[in-house]
Formats: C-alpha cells, sequence, structure tokens
C-alpha cells in the first residue's frame, strides 16, 4: 500500500512537472501561421513587458497552388493555373502563393508559411521571446537576430554550432532576448544557406524616447512600410548555387558559360549567379531588356502629399543594390543599420548584404502608380540584354488600378545628368552609373 502511494505521488510530481516545462501555448502556432502573422497580438505593444512570437519553419514551392496541387503561371500581374489560360486568382485567393520572380518552381523555406517571414515589431528593451518549431523533415536550423547586441543572453544569438546545437526536425526551440538597440533589422537562419532560401524577416524594433528621432515609427497609422530586398536564382536552391559557384553555371540556351560579372568599379562579384530580384518575395523575370514575364508585385498603398517611412532590408545573398522610386526625384535618408542620421536629400539609395536604410517619400506628384526599383549593380546584364532588378508598385490612392497597372512596363529612371545631378546615399564609387572620372582631373 505504501509502495502505491509513492507510485502515485512520484506519477502527481511528474505530471506537474511536465505542465510547468509545456512551454508555449499550443493554440497559437496555428492562429498565427493561418494568419501568417509573428506574434501574439496581446504581447508586443508599447506597454507590454514582452513580445512574443511563435515562427514554424518549413519547406514550400514557388508558384504552387498547395489546396488544388497545380502549378500555377504568372499573367498580367496575376496568377494562373498553369492548364488554364482564362482562369486567374483574385488577391485574397492567392494569399497562400509563394511567387518568387514567378519563373518555374522552386524550393523556399517557409515561415508560417510565408516568404519572407512575417515581420516581428517589438518596442526597445521588451523581452523578445521566439517559439521556434522545425517542420523541415531533414534539415536542422537556427535563427539569429541581426543587430541585437545579445548582452546578458548569447545563448539566443543563432550561432549553429557556436552558441547553440541547432534545432532538429520536430524540434521546438524557445529564443529569449531583449529588444536591443532599436531600428530596422531582421531575423535570419543562422546555419548553410537558409537565409538564400527565405528563412528571414523583418525585425523592427521601435524607440521609447520620440527625443531627435524620425518620425513615423511604427505602424499603427499604415505610414511605414518594409521592403526587404533579395537578389534571386531562380533554378536552384541555395546549396546547388554554392557547387555552382565552386564549378561554374553554364547557361545551356545560350549555349555559354556564366561567367562572373562585375560592377562599375570593375571588381568583381562571385559566381552566385542572380536572375532577378523580389521584394518581400515577389520579383519579375526580365528574359529581355525590356521584357518581362508580368509576375505579380508587392504593392504599396500610399495617399496622396502625405509622407510615409520605407525601411530597406539588405537580404541579398551577394549583390548590392541601387534603391530609388520612378517619377520621385527626391527621397529623405533618416536612419542606416538602426542608427538616427542628419536626413540627407537624395535620387536613391545603394543598400549592401545585412545593411537597413530607412528613407522617407513624400508623395508629392501625379495621381498615378510609380515602380519602386532595386537595381542590381551588376554591369554585364545589360550588354547581354537582360535587366537584373527587383521592383514594387507604389500606388497612389485614387489612381486607377485595374489592369494593365497590375503588371507595369520597365521604370523609366530619374533623369540624373551633369546638369543635373543626382545624389547617391551609401554610395561605393566616385561617380555612378557610367562617368569614368578623367584621371588628369584627380591630380
Ligand atoms: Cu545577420
Amino acid at each position: 500500500m505504501q509502495q502505491l502511494f509513492f507510485m502515485v505521488l512520484f506519477l502527481v510530481m511528474i505530471g506537474s512537472i511536465c505542465v510547468k516545462c509545456q512551454g508555449p501555448d499550443d493554440k497559437w502556432w496555428n492562429r498565427l501561421m493561418t494568419q501568417g502573422l509573428a506574434c501574439r497580438n496581446d504581447t508586443c505593444r508599447r506597454n507590454d513587458a514582452t513580445c512574443e512570437c511563435y515562427l514554424t519553419i518549413e519547406h514550400r514551392l514557388t508558384m504552387m497552388n498547395e489546396k488544388d496541387r497545380i502549378l500555377l503561371l504568372p499573367f498580367k500581374g496575376k496568377f494562373r493555373p498553369f492548364n488554364n489560360t482564362t482562369k486567374t486568382y483574385s488577391e485574397d485567393e492567392d494569399d497562400d502563393f509563394i511567387a518568387g520572380d514567378g519563373f518555374g518552381s522552386r524550393m523556399v523555406i517557409a515561415v508560417n508559411r510565408r516568404f519572407p517571414g512575417p515581420q516581428i515589431t517589438a518596442y526597445e528593451n521588451q523581452n523578445i521571446i521566439i517559439h521556434m518549431r522545425n517542420l523541415m523533415h531533414t534539415d536542422s536550423t537556427t535563427i539569429h537576430f541581426h543587430g541585437l547586441h545579445q548582452k546578458r543572453t548569447p545563448w539566443s544569438d543563432g550561432v549553429a554550432f557556436v552558441s547553440q546545437c541547432p534545432i532538429l526536425p520536430g524540434q521546438i526551440y524557445t529564443y529569449s532576448c531583449y529588444a536591443k538597440p532599436f531600428g530596422t533589422s531582421f531575423y535570419h537562419a543562422h546555419i548553410g544557406d537558409q537565409r538564400s532560401a527565405g528563412l528571414y524577416g523583418p525585425l523592427v524594433i521601435i524607440p521609447l524616447s520620440s527625443v531627435n528621432i524620425s518620425t513615423p515609427q511604427d505602424d499603427n497609422d499604415g505610414k511605414v512600410y518594409t521592403v526587404a530586398v533579395q537578389d534571386w536564382n531562380h533554378f536552384d536552391e541555395p546549396e546547388t548555387l554554392y557547387q555552382r559557384m565552386l564549378f561554374g553555371s553554364f547557361d545551356l540556351q545560350r549555349n555559354e558559360v556564366i561567367n562572373t560579372t562585375s560592377d562599375i568599379s570593375g571588381a568583381k562579384f562571385s559566381r552566385f549567379h542572380c536572375h532577378s530580384g523580389i521584394i518581400n518575395g515577389k520579383g519579375r523575370f526580365y528574359n529581355k531588356l525590356t521584357t518581362h514575364n508580368q509576375a505579380p508585385l508587392t504593392k504599396y498603398d500610399v495617399e496622396p502629399n502625405t509622407e510615409y517611412r520605407f525601411r530597406v532590408i539588405g537580404a541579398a545573398t551577394l549583390y548590392p543594390f541601387r534603391v530609388y522610386i520612378e517619377g520621385h526625384k527626391s527621397i529623405r535618408i533618416v536612419a542606416s543599420d538602426g542608427f538616427e542620421l542628419e536626413p540627407i536629400e537624395v535620387e536613391s539609395l545603394i543598400i549592401h548584404p545585412g545593411e537597413r536604410i530607412d528613407f522617407i517619400l513624400r508623395t508629392d506628384q501625379a495621381l498615378s502608380n510609380y515602380l519602386l526599383v532595386a537595381e542590381i549593380l551588376e554591369v554585364e546584364p545589360a550588354f547581354k540584354d537582360q535587366h537584373h532588378a527587383a521592383e514594387a508598385i507604389i500606388h497612389y490612392i485614387g489612381a486607377d488600378y485595374n489592369d494593365k497597372e497590375l503588371y507595369p512596363p520597365k521604370a523609366i529612371p530619374n533623369i540624373c545628368s551633369d546638369k543635373e545631378p543626382c545624389k547617391i546615399f551609401n554610395c561605393p564609387f566616385m561617380y555612378y552609373p557610367e562617368k569614368k572620372p578623367n584621371l588628369s582631373d584627380m591630380e
């Protein structure tokens, strides 16, 4: 009898321990995954002590309607089933599709079913708690919070094999750290090439003080947008690309070796070949200098004569981009890598992988639609009748947006000349674009 009593007591103790160690509240996993959001709505607010988020990691395919198990093709800025030329999906229906640059169908790593992952927005000093669930079948993973200093929390830095063992398939791991310093940043995988395959998402820390801080900061009024820019290869996932980088890429349509490209200073990029650029996971493939595949783009709605903050994140694997807005010759840079700056009016900015640059756009042009363009800084594609750029649509509310506005032609760049020079923020060259310095002038 006594033995039975101790046995029951033991089981009760185990039971109570397990209740404690259960950790994340189960209902949030699927709820946030369905909504494509990252964090609980009863946390992460200005006066909350914590910001608690749930990220589910899994493989998915671009251009695939998983529900109907059918391949998709881009068509006039929308998706259509590959075997039906008359049906297109509405904006609500296509919410679950992953576009990439609309070419073929390749593997990505999705976070809460989205590519890139949903945004985490926390307030300065908040305790960020991230439960990460790895549903990839055979790959282990980790997550790094770019820009966070991880003082007092080095175990949450997410560097595989250095600050933690990778999270195995089927496992859940909880990160806990502090939201500091404030600014625009991103979270990303820190093992292998998973970041290039899509395991990343915006991480925005809102400052608590408003002294000498640019506005707007939080997205409560719909005046703040995020622009995650990535270089994109639509054939291969990153592990294959690494092998191609070592041994070469071949273009069988043109029957030639794809050589390393360079920037205007002559500096060579590696053999990581990009076909196009994407913004928030969407872009278009130009098979000729001016002809694109009509893939759907990210759209930013703006009211006329209003100021918007754009948080640009360099989520690329290799290439720098020059970012400008068609028809708008002036944008105001206000922060770089989370540091507030004296505002600078420029025509465009250059962003390298890992960098973050915030600018303010004043929507003071005619009621219309304009392209936000992130042009990859390679010299050679234009000579080869190719165009490597990421694009998104800036839609002035009130302007037409029906049919042809969904798949606009290539942007008309702003005019920059000797007479009307343009200023570029973060430019690593003495001159940009083509003008070569006259050596005698430099002496
Ligand atoms: Cu990083």
